[in-house]
């Protein structure tokens, strides 16, 4: 009951960092465009293939002199895959170690992004080229608040226009920029794409590189469906500017979750040449973060260690949204007091020097195991987190706090909720 919510409260109040100020506001009133980078992991860029480049053109923006690249910013699903991103972005909470939060707990009280933007007069959507139903999108986003989804009935898919899940990704952008145009300003979408997934099969016409060569059909048929994906957000960009959409837009475009898994770890191995030991693994976990915003002269390649938690707060602080007053876990990345402590949901940790993973405390600058000890106080702190997480989750303890006053509600509204029930 809302008891519980107290410790909650407190040990989140605890954990606060103060939002950076330098880039506070930086791009107030803008359109924000998030992008969800279907499993596409960090590895991929700034890499090459048997010779040939996997991601041209985002290459071209970790050196563009108006985006943000994180290097270092691990994604924290678990069984819910994209549906769990999502949940991470709107929440900055954990979603949950078994099932899919989007299916078990879509009737809670959230406190999203999109209700956030919503209250700063923003028009919210969400686009994805897919059956509305899927992980249960059109009834969480509309427990999340948001005004629209575009689903598959909102897309033409002509002959061709479609591969492995779905409607590939460069009509997609074609399309939701069409849709963009008529949309009141300022808004926020959430665009989902789709051509990157497993099995990662595509129409000849769309393969850009050649195939790798190991006996992973999966990791070799990755790279193209990577390079296909890198070449939609070209043209997405310029279906932007066409549209006169880009100059007073900010795009956040991040990977969901990982598209190799340790099945084809002997694969991975040939690919980078070393042995994928879960120390590896969970490096693996780091998907790209781009945070473009165009004409503001602030890009800068960054290290800071991070994860999907902190989307939410980061986000915020760029549009000019106070998130302080929030329960939530994640944190704003460019704060100078950011904490350099990433929680996977399956209790694996990473800090600037240690990885905890498979059990074994990891040295992260040799990669060889190290004395446990060591990582013993942030195991600790691991599970306290995801055990608070998980208490707000599953009590749906958000039902008992006053999101725009920072605090508790009082044990007059509170009896009324438990008496409703
Ligand atoms: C399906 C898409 C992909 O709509 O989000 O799902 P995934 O398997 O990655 O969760
Ligand atoms: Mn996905």
């Amino acid at each position: 009951d809302s008891s519980e919510l107290v410790d909650v409260n407190n040990y989140v109040k605890a954990n606060q960092v103060d939002a950076a100020d330098e880039l506070k506001g930086i791009a107030e009133g803008r359109n924000l465009i998030v992008v969800s980078l279907e499993s596409t992991q960090n590895f991929v860029i700034n890499n090459e293939m048997n010779g040939q480049v996997i991601t041209p053109f985002l290459n071209e923006l970790t050196r563009d002199e108006d985006t943000i690249y994180m290097d270092n910013f691990y994604h924290q699903t678990e069984q819910g895959k994209t549906s769990d991103s999502e949940f991470i972005l709107d929440n900055s909470l954990y979603p949950l170690g078994r099932g899919a939060v989007f299916f078990t707990h879509s009737g809670n009280e959230y406190h999203t992004l999109a209700e956030s933007l919503n209250n700063k007069g923003y028009f919210t959507a969400n686009m994805h080229a897919n059956n509305k139903s899927f992980w249960n999108r059109d009834i969480v986003y509309d427990t999340f608040g948001y005004d629209r989804y575009y689903s598959l009935v909102d897309y033409t898919v002509g002959d061709g226009e479609s591969v492995n899940w779905g409607m590939k990704d460069i009509p997609f952008f074609e399309q939701s920029v069409e849709h963009m145009r008529e949309m009141e300003q300022p808004f926020y979408t959430k665009m989902i794409t789709l051509t990157n997934h497993h099995p990662f099969f595509l129409d000849e016409e769309d393969k850009f590189i050649e195939e790798y060569d190991s006996n992973s059909g999966t990791l070799n048929r990755y790279f193209q469906a990577v390079r296909y994906t890198d070449e939609s957000i070209k043209e997405f960009f310029t279906d932007l500017k066409e549209a006169g959409l880009y100059e007073n837009s900010i795009i956040v475009m991040y990977g969901d979750h990982y598209g190799i898994s340790e099945n084809h770890n002997v694969a991975m191995g040939q690919y980078l040449e070393r042995e994928i030991t879960p120390f590896e693994t969970a490096q693996l976990q780091r998907v790209p973060l781009f945070i473009h915003i165009p004409g503001s002269g602030a890009g800068f390649v960054d290290h800071t260690l991070a994860g999907q938690v902190d989307l939410k707060p980061t986000i915020q602080n760029l549009l000019g949204i106070d998130s302080g007053k929030a329960i939530q876990f994640g944190q704003d990345i460019f704060s100078k007091d950011n904490e350099d402590f990433v929680i996977l949901r399956d209790g694996r940790f990473i800090t600037n020097e240690l990885v905890y993973a498979g059990e074994t405390c990891w040295d992260k600058e040799t990669g060889e195991p190290t004395d446990r000890e060591a990582c013993d106080p942030y195991i600790a702190r691991a599970n306290e987190e995801l055990a608070y997480n998980d208490e707000i989750i599953y009590g749906d303890l958000l039902r008992f706090y006053d999101a725009e006053n920072g605090r508790l509600k009082s044990d007059e509204d509170t009896e009324t909720i438990l008496n409703e029930e």
